[in-house]
């Protein structure tokens, strides 16, 4: 059995039936222990990836919060994508189901959102973040001045940052998208329903195109917000 293969799951299952049935549970630990600690320590590197750029821009928050007059970050969220979805993206893209093949090929494992009160703040605070020694910018989308043809928008950063582990020195792939507060409400909503499966085509095509004149009100109202900000700090 490869320690590193997911596949591997399905044959510790008949493993544990027979332990159950005489062989020591002693050495089912240890197989159990060999299987699926590499596993939990590669999961446990992408969650420390995630802690590790959250602090990042809850720092830059408080930094920029005591230069101007708000706190340009609403809230940083973070996840790491489950086996489960993990283990669907490896076969999607038809890649090895292999721990290397996870590090190597996929850079949205860790995954952090950074909601931002105001559009110019997200540019301000990517650029900021990007300045750091420790990140290094592998890829970024802008689908807020190119949104994509849904409507959606958002800045994606994928970046590469250092943990350090007991092993030493670690560089993890990390997806960052950063939004406002409009276009997240927007993409939320959006995400629900297009997983509401039991429509007709004919009325999905419908709402896509209610959604999208919906992502367009909602980058107007962002525009407008911006601008009241501007004439506000003007006249103060
Ligand atoms: P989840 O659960 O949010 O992680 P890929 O990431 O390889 O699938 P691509 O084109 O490289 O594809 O990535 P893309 O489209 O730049 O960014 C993917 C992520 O952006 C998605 O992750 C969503 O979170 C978000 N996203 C992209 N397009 C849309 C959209 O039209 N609507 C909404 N609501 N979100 C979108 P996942 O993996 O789909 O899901």
């Amino acid at each position: 059995m490869n320690g590193n293969n997911y596949e591997s799951a399905a044959s510790s299952q008949n493993d544990l039936m027979q332990a159950t049935t005489g062989e020591s549970v002693d050495e089912l630990l240890a197989q159990l222990h060999a299987e699926y600690d590499p596993v939990f320590s590669m999961m446990t590197d992408y969650q420390c990836a995630v802690m590790e750029v959250e602090t990042k821009f809850n720092v830059l928050n408080n930094r920029l919060s005591i230069q101007g007059e708000h706190n340009p970050i609403e809230s940083v969220k973070s996840r790491v994508k489950s086996l489960d979805s993990i283990i669907q993206k490896l076969q999607k893209l038809h890649l090895p189901l292999t721990i290397e093949s996870v590090e190597d090929n996929l850079k949205d494992v860790s995954g952090v959102r950074v909601v931002c009160s105001f559009v110019d703040d997200i540019y301000k605070i990517a650029d900021c973040f990007l300045a750091q020694e420790d990140i290094t910018l592998i890829e970024r989308k802008d689908y807020i001045r190119n949104p994509k043809p849904s409507g959606y928008r958002s800045l994606h950063l994928i970046v590469k940052t250092p943990i350090y582990t007991e092993n030493g020195k670690k560089d993890m792939f990390v997806e960052v998208q950063m939004r406002t507060i409009a276009m997240d409400f927007w993409a939320s909503l959006e995400h629900k329903l297009r997983y509401k499966k039991n429509l007709s085509s004919e009325t999905l095509e419908e709402l896509s195109e209610e959604l999208k004149a919906c992502a367009e009100e909602s980058a107007k109202l962002d525009e407008k917000m911006l601008r009241i900000r501007e004439r506000i700090a003007q006249n103060a």
